[in-house]
Order: structure tokens, then C-alpha cells, then sequence
């Protein structure tokens, strides 16, 4: 027997649009799975929505012969910018197996290896501007989001943005946080709306415009001074499909690099973010996490797999605060029946809630809890599959996943090693800021150093000389 998908009363036209917080749509949605259970409705304008948050539904639609990423419209509206890039493709677009199969090995065991040097560089700006603000105020995403601009830039591109140099964020962050906030803004408008909201819409494109030139510009240099680096740039402009010889077209490029900036420091910056948080919440963890770095004179890349325990931290926050906060699906097969007993349609986006999905009462024990030794020893894969999935499903999941790794365990590693950290505000409690991704708001630290500068400079230097030359 089927049943009816709860829903909120509809209103005409709009659908269940007012139910929907315009700055905190994560808010809104989580509100509505504590009033309507693990699967809810919802329509806005003539789109139907379908949002799943159970262990079990989610596992059900996890199922690639069944079910393929949607592009929902937040990510069309992001085409503007980022065109058929990895993340908006469609799975059906040429350019999405043509880039795949290209841009795979970049992100392979000996290249993430072979990035080490380049993330070292960087992090350690981030150590001595610590060491040199030691006592005073630090805005933990502020840094962070620095951090992880310029790692994914240097590690792709090898492109500074120098953001540890400079007061000001580059205008790069501030374009794209525009054109973020934008595109999710569009969609719950009508789009006579976003024509006639002239200011705002020259805004959207000069930006968009002005992050495609910064990424042409890059090309071009590139072009005109080839090397033999083995990076993403130098992949995407030589690489070929091995069956076919097709190669990646500049526009396309434009679009893959737009998508390497975003995709690849907005989440990492809040998972960073979110994992001080919750170290310094549960000091208990922060010891052990901090002991085990002690355990080690210097921080290497072979150090790193090491590291269970920090590991562990890391997956345990992106269990409660999974930074990319949801993933979307559209059935392959025509109307479906859910578990439960819930027909989605072939037209339906189904949104997988991860906040849902990820403290399901039914399948993790104390779910709102911080325990990260939950996630040793392979913790959570001795439980039901597809429990944990911050990084997205099968071949459309996130492609950048073992970069994001070895930048984390780095820069927890490496701050921890090196200071010792306290809360400016000793009662501050978690809030949420959302733009298409999620960073705690308003959360500031201060640290103290634990060991000698001296060192630090040894380290800067020794790494600084692997870089390849620009
Ligand atoms: C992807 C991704 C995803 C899926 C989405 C959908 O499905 O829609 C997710 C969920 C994610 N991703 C998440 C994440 C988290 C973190 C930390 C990250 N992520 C990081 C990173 C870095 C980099 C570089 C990246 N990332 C990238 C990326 C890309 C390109 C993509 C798309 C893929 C395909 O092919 O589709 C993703 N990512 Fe991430």
C-alpha cells in the first residue's frame, strides 16, 4: 500500500515557499523533520521537493541504478559560474565523463602525496601569523577560509593568492560568496524578479565575470609559460581521454577551475572551523588529539596516516556538522517506492538531509553526541551502510575528498603541535552560518604558543625549497 508524503499546507502559487528561512534554509529544514518525521514534501512554485532523512530511505535512494545526482536549482543558478563544471554537470553531459576521467588521477594516492610540500607552505603561514598573534583575538573561519583558498590554489594552480599577506580577504572570496549566496537567493524568487532586481543582478554578473577573467588569466600564463608540474592546471590543458583523444575546452576549464575554488576551501574551511569547535567543547578529546601529535617530533606526510585519532575527530564533526549539508537525487527509473511505503515521482528532487541522515536515533548511539572514538578501528563501517555520507554518493560523490583529508589532518596537526587553544568566549554555543555551505558563526580563539619559533621557520624553509618553480 502507498502512502501520502506529509507535507505542510501549500499556499497558492508559492507553495510551501514561507516555510523556508531565505538566510537559514538549513534551519527551516531541519524544523520540518522534527514536525513531519524522516520524509516531508515540500513545493515551491511548480517544483516538487521530496526530503529524506532516515538511515533507511537514504539507503534505498543511495542505489546508482535507481538514482542519479539531480542538479537542483540552487546548482543551476550556480551554472552562471560555474558552467558544466564537475559539481553542476548533469551526469548525462559529455563534459562530467570527459572531466572525470581527466581530473581521477589528479586526485590519486601519489598526487595528494606529491601536494604535501605546497600544503605545508601554506599552513605554515598560517602557524607564524599564529604565533605572532599569540594572546590576541583570532576569527577561526576568517583564518581558515585564508588557509584553504590558498592551499587549493597553490596545490592546483600554483597560484597565491598570498591571503595571509593582506587585511582584506583577496576580492576573489567575496565574488564568490556573493555568487554563492545569490544563486541560492534566485531560486525562491521568480525569475521576472531576478530580472527586475537590476542592482543586485549587474552585481551577480560583474562577479561572475570577474572570477572568470582571474581564471583565464591564470590559463594564459600558464600557456605562455608551460612547465612539467603534474597539477590540476597542467592537467586539464594536456589531458585526453585515452579511448577518444577529446581534451577539455577553455571554457570548460574556466568552469573546473571556478569549481576547484569553491568546491574545494568553502567546506574545508567549516570542517576545520567546526572540528576546533568541538575540540575545545570536549576537552577530553582535545587532550588525546593533542597527545597524539606530541607523540611525533615532526608533522611529514608519512606522519599523517598516523594520526588515527584526529582522524577520527574529523569524521566524528563531519558527522554532526557535515559542511556540505545535503546532496540531491532524481529517480532513473519513473515513479518509485520509497521504504515505507512513499512513491517519489520521476520529476521529484529528493534532498538527503544529512543532519537527519547523520544523527538517525535508530542507527547511532547517543547521536547527538561528540565522540569521535566512535570512528576508530573503522568504527561506523561495522554499522548499516550509507550511515555517513558528508562526501555525497557513488560516482557523483566528492571527487576532492583525499585533498580535503590530508589538509585537515595537516592543519590539526600542526596547530595543535604548536599552540594551545582556548575559546575567547568561554559560554559561546554553536551558530550556524549558511551560505550554500555551513561555518560556525561569530566562533574566535585565542592561542598560545608551546614550542619555539625557531623551529618553525627550519620547517618553513625546508619545505619552501620543494616547491616547483613558478
Ligand atoms: C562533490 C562533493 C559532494 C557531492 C555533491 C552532490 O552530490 O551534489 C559533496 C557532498 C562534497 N563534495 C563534500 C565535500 C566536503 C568536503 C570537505 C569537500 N567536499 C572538499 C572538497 C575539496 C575539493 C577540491 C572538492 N571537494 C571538490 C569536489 C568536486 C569537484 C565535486 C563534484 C564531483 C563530481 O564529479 O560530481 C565534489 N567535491 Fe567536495
Amino acid at each position: 500500500m502507498s502512502k501520502l508524503i506529509p507535507q505542510p499546507q501549500p499556499t497558492f502559487l508559492i507553495g510551501n515557499l514561507k516555510e523556508i528561512d531565505s538566510t537559514h534554509g538549513l534551519e527551516s529544514l531541519k524544523r520540518l523533520h522534527k514536525l513531519y518525521g524522516d520524509i516531508y514534501r515540500l513545493t515551491f512554485f511548480n517544483k516538487s521537493f521530496v526530503v529524506v532523512c532516515s538511515q533507511e530511505i537514504v539507503n534505498f535512494v543511495c542505489d546508482e541504478t535507481k538514482f542519479d545526482k539531480n542538479v537542483s536549482q540552487a546548482l543551476e543558478e550556480l551554472r552562471a559560474a560555474a558552467g558544466d563544471g564537475l559539481f553542476t554537470a548533469h551526469t548525462s553531459e559529455p563534459n562530467w565523463k570527459l572531466a572525470h576521467k581527466i581530473l581521477m588521477p589528479a586526485f590519486g594516492p601519489q598526487a595528494i602525496r606529491d601536494m604535501f610540500p605546497a600544503m605545508m607552505d601554506i599552513c605554515t603561514q598560517l602557524i607564524l601569523r599564529w604565533e605572532r598573534f599569540a594572546g590576541e583575538e583570532i576569527d577561526v573561519c576568517d583564518n581558515l577560509t585564508r588557509l584553504t583558498l590558498d592551499t587549493i590554489a597553490l596545490c592546483s594552480f600554483n597560484y597565491r593568492f598570498n591571503s595571509f599577506y593582506h587585511n582584506t580577504m583577496h576580492r576573489f572570496v567575496d565574488a564568490m560568496i556573493n555568487v554563492l549566496i545569490e544563486s541560492g537567493k534566485r531560486v525562491g524568487r521568480f525569475s521576472l524578479q531576478n530580472t527586475l532586481m537590476m542592482t543586485t543582478a549587474r552585481r551577480y554578473k560583474n562577479d561572475v565575470e570577474y572570477i572568470h577573467n582571474l581564471c583565464d588569466e591564470i590559463v594564459q600564463e600558464r600557456r605562455k609559460n608551460p612547465n612539467d608540474v603534474n597539477d590540476l592546471l597542467n592537467r586539464m590543458i594536456n589531458g585526453k581521454d585515452p579511448e577518444t583523444g577529446y581534451q577539455l575546452s577553455d571554457e570548460n576549464i574556466r568552469y573546473q577551475m571556478f569549481t576547484f575554488l569553491v568546491a574545494g576551501h568553502e567546506t574545508t574551511s567549516g570542517l576545520l572551523s567546526f572540528t576546533l569547535y568541538y575540540l575545545l567543547k570536549n576537552p577530553r578529546a582535545l587532550q588525546k588529539a593533542q597527545a597524539e601529535v606530541d607523540l611525533y617530533n615532526e608533522i611529514t606526510v608519512d606522519t599523517l596516516s598516523k594520526l588515527k585519532y584526529i582522524d577520527a575527530v574529523l569524521k566524528e564533526t563531519l558527522r554532526l556538522q557535515p559542511t556540505a549539508p545535503g546532496f540531491s537525487l532524481e529517480s532513473k527509473i519513473g515513479d518509485i517506492m520509497l521504504p515505507g511505503g512513499y512513491i517519489v515521482e520521476k520529476d521529484d528532487m529528493i534532498l538527503v538531509l544529512l543532519s537527519g541522515l547523520h544523527r538517525d536515533p535508530k542507527v547511532w548511539d547517543q547521536p547527538e553526541e561528540f565522540i569521535p572514538e566512535r570512528m576508530l578501528n573503522g568504527g561506523f563501517e561495522k554499522l548499516p551502510p550509507n550511515l555517513w555520507k558528508p562526501f555525497g554518493n557513488g560516482q557523483r560523490a566528492c571527487i576532492g575528498r583525499p585533498f580535503a583529508w590530508q589538509e585537515s589532518l595537516l592543519a590539526i596537526a600542526l596547530i595543535l603541535k604548536h599552540f594551545n587553544i582556548e575559546f575567547v568566549d568561554p559560554s559561546y554555543d554553536l551558530r550556524i552560518k549558511e551560505t550554500l555551505t555551513i561555518k560556525p558563526d561569530g566562533f574566535k580563539i585565542r592561542v598560545r604558543p608551546r614550542q619555539q619559533i625557531g623551529f618553525l621557520l627550519n620547517t618553513n624553509v625546508k619545505q619552501s625549497e620543494k616547491i616547483p618553480e613558478k
